[in-house]
């Protein structure tokens, strides 16, 4: 998948398919609320293992049962294709684990 940076018009439409998260300049951000500590874990385990399989890895701030992502593309200084779709695993990671 592609490292090139996003445009404007391509995170906008992308971040309409994401509506958990929110643009923070050149990352877009989501906080969510685990219903406990192991379940934190579990999402943030869940969420390594497809990292992993990207190849491309989130910011993870984890307090208690809230899980803080930030992602952003470092080697490209922004938002570029893998960010969204790495943001689509957090989600389900969440869904399915959280
Ligand atoms: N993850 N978020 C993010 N941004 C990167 O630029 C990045 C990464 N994971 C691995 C990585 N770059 C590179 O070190 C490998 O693609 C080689």
């Amino acid at each position: 998948m592609s490292r090139d940076r996003l445009s404007e018009d391509e995170i906008t439409a992308g971040l309409a398919a994401l509506p958990d998260w929110r643009r923070e300049g050149d990352s877009i951000v989501r906080t969510a609320e685990a219903s406990g500590f192991p379940a934190a874990i579990r999402v943030v385990d869940a969420v390594a293992e497809e990292a992993e399989r990207l190849d491309h890895h989130p910011d993870i701030d984890i307090r208690w049962r809230t899980l803080r992502f930030v992602l952003s593309t470092h080697s490209a200084g922004g938002l570029t294709a893998l960010d969204l779709t790495l943001a689509a695993a957090v989600d389900r990671a969440l869904d399915t684990h959280g």
